[in-house]
């Protein structure tokens, strides 16, 4: 080899070494931008871009002054609206005064006049019967009807004139229904057809008063639930069906 050959060689070879190591510099560097990828060469950036001025919406216009207007003349009312259903019951209201009662004076007078002369004539009809055949002995006054029947009929005989069937609660009541019965028998205002031997009222009041005759009141067949007096004054009990008895009723004297 010639010395200008070897001379070239030594050229070419110093140029590509420096070759190489700006390549691998380059790289290097920009491995680091990159991540590692090698080759990889960003690019520059572009300019800027221009704003636009066409087309844009224009600012909102200001807001106006407030108007101003006149009063009309107030129109005649409306005409009235349905009416609206019916709304729940309201509380009990207070309880009012006592209300007063017109009375007519004259009818009260004869009224009362009419009441007290009524009340006379019953006193002297009371009295008429004692005297024909009636007794009064302390409070009570005492009429008989000596026709014989049963006691279902003396005691419709004495509801009648609004009397009892005689009981006597003493015995001086029970010698006055003696009296009355004049000889016969009578029947008296009790039984004992609700309880056996318990003898009541009509009004279903104990008897307490008793004039029995020995041996009775011994329920015969068991059927004497009514009582009757007899001629001696002391006591039998006997069927109600008995038809030998006579009336005796009592009221108040
Ligand atoms: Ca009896
Ligand atoms: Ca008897």
């Amino acid at each position: 080899m010639s010395p200008l050959e070897s001379l070239s060689l030594l050229v070419l070879g110093l140029s590509l070494g420096m070759a190489q190591s700006l390549v691998s510099m380059k790289c290097e560097e920009i491995s680091k931008i990159c991540n590692g990828n090698l080759c990889c060469i960003p690019g520059q950036n572009g300019l800027p871009g221009q704003n636009g001025r066409d087309g844009l919406p224009g600012l909102p216009g200001l807001k106006g002054e407030k108007g101003e207007s006149l009063r009309g003349i107030q129109g005649p009312p409306g005409k009235a609206g349905p009416q609206g259903p019916a709304g729940p019951e309201g509380p009990k209201g207070l309880k009012g005064d006592v209300g007063e009662c017109p009375v007519n004076q004259d009818l009260l007078t004869n009224l009362q006049g009419e009441i007290q002369a009524l009340q006379s004539e019953l006193n002297r009809i009371k009295k008429f019967l004692i005297f024909i055949k009636g007794k009064r002995v302390g409070t009570k006054q005492y009429v008989s009807r000596d026709e014989e029947t049963t006691f279902a009929n003396v005691k419709v005989l004495c509801e009648e004139i609004n009397a009892a069937v005689a009981l006597p609660k003493n015995a001086e009541e029970n010698r006055a229904i003696q009296a009355l019965a004049m000889k016969k028998k009578a029947f008296l205002g009790m039984t004992d057809e609700k309880t056996e031997g318990k003898y009541l009222s009509m009004t279903g009041e104990k008897v307490t008063y008793t004039n029995w005759k020995s041996g009775e009141p011994n329920n015969l067949g068991g059927k004497e639930n009514c009582v009757i007096i007899l001629e001696d004054g002391e006591w039998n009990d006997v069927p109600c069906s008995y038809s030998h008895g006579i009336t005796v009723c009592e009221f108040p004297a």
